[in-house]
């Protein structure tokens, strides 16, 4: 199906003139195998129009992350790269024309694996020449065959890993059971001390909140929060007033965020706090206490246990990181993601602003930065917008390829967040990554140019004659900026100074900027004429190996002199080993007396930095672990091929995240990325945590890198429920499976552990899930399930969820016969998952064969 985007490249709004019909084509793709590093597919193109697609005048582009292998002579056509994962067929003039109603079958090959739906070519569009007029019009979406034969799913000899089967996932799900409600902690995350009273207090309408002074703005929020269960707003006044009938906010003595809140028949509620962050937590307890069915249903009076709780974080960061630059969130989804967070007790949000396919945050002084650099659309010079990538396509200015925050929404996001005692953490990519901003600079650069030669090359981020050769991990050249200009710090200067307004202007806490850091290419700056002179100049700058080094220093005095501390990824906190490769880099010391914070994340099992971590902490660097193994939640649930994410560090899902084990991160190993078990004598000479260095662990963050958030539904499903899972291991307290010595032993608690936690998602937190916040719309597992001796057996990895079947092997529609124990069946049967909205999972197919779920 074609769509109508058809747009005038580089067009001005003028209508087109008349040309002669563009060739309408419709695209299918099929991988056939996969081989030890490399793949092969079959793209197939479908002449829909009434024109013939000739031997010239036409390319068709599309967005793959892989590299292509050059294409033989007889096909009749060249891949070529534009850059990034953008790519386009060409015709040669040896392409047989293909006529109205015809198909040709493209084989492409290139390096690495496509195991999934999400791995195929996407973005797909035509640019047609015709009567000097280029038009570029969108394919509709390819259709994609099914990944259901081993040679599709294996990632070469090495990959381990079985792709679940619903027969696989009922024996999985088999170690869960239903716990009675009332042995469930009613609370995610576990708070410290919650011991259980007798009765219930009943809150409605008429209740009153009073506060201490300085809790304000708590009560306010309160207030507001919990009229909308009972129906109206509670009144709010300052005083001591106490009892039943009341909640009562009030100040007591107690470290950072702790708080203390009670619930008695007889006395009312009391949340007590030092701060205003122990009052909102205490807050979100409250909330987290009232039945979940209370947020689906019509404002009513709310029932809540008798309870004490004494609680208090366990670690000062718990961040979510949310990478906004691949693909744009709007200003509402990343409030209401801030919503979600700080009600699970998180308290930072990373926010990722900028990278090589885009640049998100206004900034007036450099115009181009979002101009250029927040735009993605179809272009070959890059003179007004970048290069479609990730499937964003050839129309500009539409989500989620184009987009940014203006000032005032950024101030706003920022507001939001400090009224839920989330602190923003602003990351700019920087030196690589940073091909946005390059582009956005060149094109400031040719627009000045002419009228004022000194102010077009006053930001400028590269160096003409550089003629350094490098490709990133994500296909880039051109995408990392010349640390040896002084435009280049110029620049950081305007961006960090609009930062600092800006966070002004919202009143928002800045403690610190975080400059990216990471995937610096090899190669770049070999050829840079201004590094040449700079390393002559220096007598610490050995080569171009210590750069990285150089420019950390150098911006970290810029934020220095702002009273702002520099964060980055891990990279930053390295430096090249005398005389040693890349491989063996370690942590810079002199960093660590500064005040850097690496986040830490290249944790991959079986690739030797999973102690990174630790050296950099015991080192003197304060940490944040962002774990690749367990915490990057853009990683797909499962090897499953319609499961959405990327693989490259393993799979994420909600328990992976929950069973990290911060302080001896070897006991979350299980397997590594192809599904090999990590064996403990691998992992024997890696450093562990010195327990003098346990204090410089901050905390934990979870990441949202934004490849495949092409949606805010896309979002909340890769985020939710992994999200709960991160904000238990970083606010609970350590859990006692992590701390048994012996394996099975400690496999048999965490077992037991992980059945409480998941029984307290299926049958509570998942429920308000589905109604609080507008909906979010977080994964459902397909069920497990098999057939024994003609009757249906089926289990949910989340026991307390609603589980459907219905004969055949489709869809399971919501009026489909719940399952409640073994039932006879006959013939194939489809079951699947629901939430409380009538949301399905997958179906999981059994009984026809070949089984597929
Ligand atoms: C690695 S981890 C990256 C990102 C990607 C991510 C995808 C890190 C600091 N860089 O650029 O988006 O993997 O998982």
């Amino acid at each position: 199906m074609l769509l109508a985007a058809a747009v005038l490249v580089g067009g001005c709004g003028e209508p087109p003139p008349a040309t002669p019909a563009a060739p309408e084509l419709a695209a299918r793709f099929e991988l056939l195998a996969n081989e030890d590093a490399q793949f092969h597919a079959r793209l197939t193109l479908i002449n829909r129009g009434p024109a013939e697609l000739g031997t010239a005048g036409w390319a068709l582009y599309f967005n793959l992350a892989r590299q292509l292998v050059a294409l033989p002579e007889e096909a009749g056509l060249a891949a070529e790269h534009l850059d990034g994962d953008l790519w386009r067929l060409v015709p040669r003039p040896s392409f047989e024309p293909l006529s109205p109603g015809g198909e040709r079958q493209i084989l492409l090959s290139g390096g690495g694996h496509l195991v999934r739906r999400s791995d195929a070519p996407r973005g797909l569009y035509l640019v047609w020449r015709a009567g000097g007029v280029e038009t570029a019009r969108e394919l509709g979406e390819v259709s994609v065959a099914p990944f259901d034969q081993p040679q599709q799913t294996r990632r070469g000899s090495q990959d381990q890993m079985p792709v679940p089967t619903p027969a696989s996932r009922y024996r999985d799900n088999r170690s869960l059971g239903l716990l009675p409600a009332g042995e469930l902690t009613p609370l995610v995350p576990t708070p410290r001390e919650l011991r259980r009273g007798a009765g219930q207090v009943v809150v409605d309408g008429s209740w009153t909140i009073t506060h201490d002074s300085g809790f304000e703005a708590e009560a306010a929020a309160l207030a507001v929060e919990l009229g909308r269960l009972v129906g109206g707003e509670l009144s709010v006044g300052q005083g001591s007033g106490a009892g039943a009938g009341t909640i009562r906010l009030a100040r007591r003595a107690a470290p950072p965020e702790h708080y203390r809140l009670s619930v008695d028949p007889a006395g009312g509620i009391e949340l007590a706090a030092a701060d205003a962050a122990g009052i909102f937590y205490a807050g979100r307890s409250l909330l987290g206490l009232t039945p979940p069915a209370a947020w689906a249903a019509e404002p009513g009076p709310l029932t809540l246990p008798a309870v004490n709780i004494d609680d208090g974080p366990r670690f000062a960061y718990r961040g979510l990181h949310l990478d906004v630059a691949r693909n744009f969130q709007t200003p509402e989804t990343v409030r209401r993601l801030i919503d979600l967070a700080a009600f699970y007790k998180l308290n930072r949000l990373h926010l990722h602003l900028a990278d090589d396919e885009g640049w998100r945050l206004e900034v007036p002084a450099l115009p181009e930065l979002t101009a250029v650099g927040g735009r993605r659309g179809h272009t070959l010079d890059e003179a007004d917008r970048l290069l479609p990538s990730l499937g964003s396509g050839p129309t500009a200015d539409h989500l989620p390829g184009s987009g940014f925050y203006t000032g005032e929404q950024f101030v706003e996001i920022l507001r939001h967040a400090r009224a839920r005692h989330v602190q923003v953490v602003t990351e700019i990519d920087l030196p690589g990554h940073a091909r946005a901003a390059i582009k956005a600079m060149e094109a400031r650069a040719a627009r000045l140019r002419d009228t004022d030669p000194e102010a077009a090359d006053r930001y400028r981020l590269l160096d003409p004659g550089d003629s350094s050769t490098y490709r990133s991990v994500q296909g880039w050249t051109g995408n990392v900026v010349d640390v040896c200009l002084p435009s280049t710090y110029r620049f950081i200067e305007v961006v960090v100074d609009e930062i600092v307004a800006l966070y002004q202007r919202a009143g928002a806490p800045l403690e610190m900027v975080h400059i990216g850091g990471d995937e610096v290419p090899h190669g770049a700056w070999e050829g840079s004429p201004a590094c040449a002179r700079r390393i002559a100049e220096l007598p610490e700058l050995g080569g171009v190996e210590d750069l990285p080094g150089h420019f950390v220093r150098r911006v970290e005095r810029l934020l220095a002199e702002r009273g702002l501390a520099t964060a980055g990824w891990e990279e930053v906190a390295l430096r090249a080993a005398p005389g040693a490769g890349e491989s063996s880099k370690l942590p810079d010391p002199e960093l660590a007396e500064r005040g850097v914070v690496p986040y830490v994340w290249n944790s991959v099992w079986g690739w030797g930095s999973e102690d990174l971590a630790y050296r950099l902490a015991n080192a003197g660097f304060e940490v944040v672990l962002c774990n690749a193994s367990n915490l990057y939640f853009d990683l797909a649930y499962e090897k499953h091929p319609e499961e959405p994410g990327l693989d490259w560090a393993g799979f994420v899902d909600t328990r992976t995240a929950w069973e990290l084990v911060p302080f001896d991160l070897y006991r979350s190993a299980r397997v590594d990325r192809l599904g090999r078990p990590v064996r403990a004598e691998q992992l024997a000479a890696s450093a562990r945590l010195e327990p003098a260095a346990r204090r410089r662990v901050l905390g934990l963050q979870g990441q949202l890198w934004g490849e495949n958030l092409t949606s805010p539904q896309r979002l909340d499903f890769m985020a939710f429920p992994k999200l709960l899972g991160l904000a238990e291991r970083a606010w609970a307290p350590a859990p006692r499976w992590a701390g048994v010595d012996a394996p099975a032993a400690r496999d048999r608690q965490r077992a037991d552990a992980w059945n409480e936690f998941a029984n307290r998602l299926g049958q509570r937190e998942l429920a308000r899930l589905d109604f609080a916040y507008g909906g979010v719309d977080y994964r459902l597992p397909p069920p497990g399930a098999v057939i024994e001796a003609g009757r249906l057996l089926a289990n949910s990895a989340f026991p307390g969820l609603e589980i459907r079947w219905v004969a055949g092997s489709g869809e399971v529609p919501p009026d489909a016969r719940p399952y409640t124990g073994p039932v006879a069946v006959e013939g194939p049967v489809s079951v699947a998952v629901f939430d409380r909205r009538g949301r399905t999972s997958r179906p999981s197919v059994v009984g026809a064969a070949p089984a597929v779920d």
